[in-house]
């Protein structure tokens, strides 16, 4: 099967938007999300960057644990790959990221100042590129607006002398299959609708069950009973007074609170992937 017939037009037409933004960069930083570093990348991606000086964020890793976050550090540094834990909370990530492009001017320039380094932030829809954008706007020296014949309709934000920064994110979505799909669905990178919220819930309590971490979930919903996965979504349902008015509990509503829980952090640090061994 050709690539083509994989996706979907707006995907090859983001894809080809993104090769066309690659070309006008020196350095690709590649935003994933900390708790799922392997289903917010898509496969793609490495062919597609070719050789680029490449930076892995692990992005808003306040919400990831840290334990795991490590683990994916050494895997990337394993694979070669420069690789830093970022979250927009701690303000040192930013300095490491600002201290790392410093070095990387100096070393792509070595003496032969010709053109400012520049770079773009890549990534799938929600993983956090405006926010990162918009912390390095804050830390802007200038906007150096459009520059036509050099790079057409491109935007760069001048972040210290000698970098420029592209100001629209490269949009890259993420590949969805069975593996992808529910970790995807949990931290809110696939659109609601494509999947049953039900589904999703239940596939997020099991995994905290399987983790041994249902504690996080007496802890926030309180009194809850152990149980399996249904069993706690039931008694969250009645806790949380999601309920119709024959008395059943509401699932839809049931779920979408537990989501959204987990995506705004009440249900603790949790990471859904770990590293292949
Ligand atoms: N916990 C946490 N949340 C973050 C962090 N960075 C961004 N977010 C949140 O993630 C959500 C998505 O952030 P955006 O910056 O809009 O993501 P985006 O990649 O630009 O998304 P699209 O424009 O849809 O592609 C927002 O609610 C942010 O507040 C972080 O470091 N930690
Ligand atoms: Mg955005």
């Amino acid at each position: 099967m050709s690539k083509g017939q994989w996706y979907p037009g707006s995907m090859s037409r983001a894809v080809n938007q993104l090769r066309e933004d690659l070309k006008a960069v020196d350095l690709v930083i590649e935003l994933l999300d900390a708790r799922i570093p392997f289903s917010s990348r898509n496969p793609i991606f490495p062919e597609l960057i070719n050789n680029k000086t490449h930076l892995v964020l692990l992005h808003k890793s306040d919400r990831a644990e840290n334990v795991y976050t490590k683990a994916w550090l050494a895997y990337f540094k394993n694979m070669d790959t420069e690789a830093m834990a970022f979250s927009v909370q701690n303000k040192q990530d930013l300095n490491r990221i600002l201290n790392y492009l410093k070095k990387e001017e100096n070393r792509l320039r070595s003496g032969r100042f010709i053109r400012p380094l520049r770079m773009i932030f890549v990534g799938i829809p929600n993983v956090g590129k405006s926010t990162l954008i918009n912390l390095f706007v804050r830390k802007a020296v200038t906007r150096t607006g459009n520059r036509p014949g050099i790079t057409r309709g491109k935007q760069w934000i001048r972040i210290m002398p000698g970098m420029e920064l592209l100001d629209t994110p490269g949009i890259l979505k993420p590949k969805i299959n069975e593996k992808t799909t529910m970790p995807l669905a949990v931290v809110g990178a696939i659109p609601a609708g494509r999947v049953d919220i039900y589904d999703a819930a239940l596939w997020l309590i099991g995994r905290y069950l399987e983790k041994g971490k249902a504690d996080l979930f007496i802890k926030k919903y309180q009194d809850l009973i152990p149980g399996n996965a249904e069993q706690i979504f039931e008694q969250i349902g009645i806790s949380q007074g999601c309920l119709q008015s024959e008395g059943r509990i509401d699932t839809e509503r049931t779920a979408a609170l537990l989501l959204r829980d987990f995506q705004e952090g009440a249900l603790g640090r949790f990471t859904l992937e770990e590293p292949p061994q």
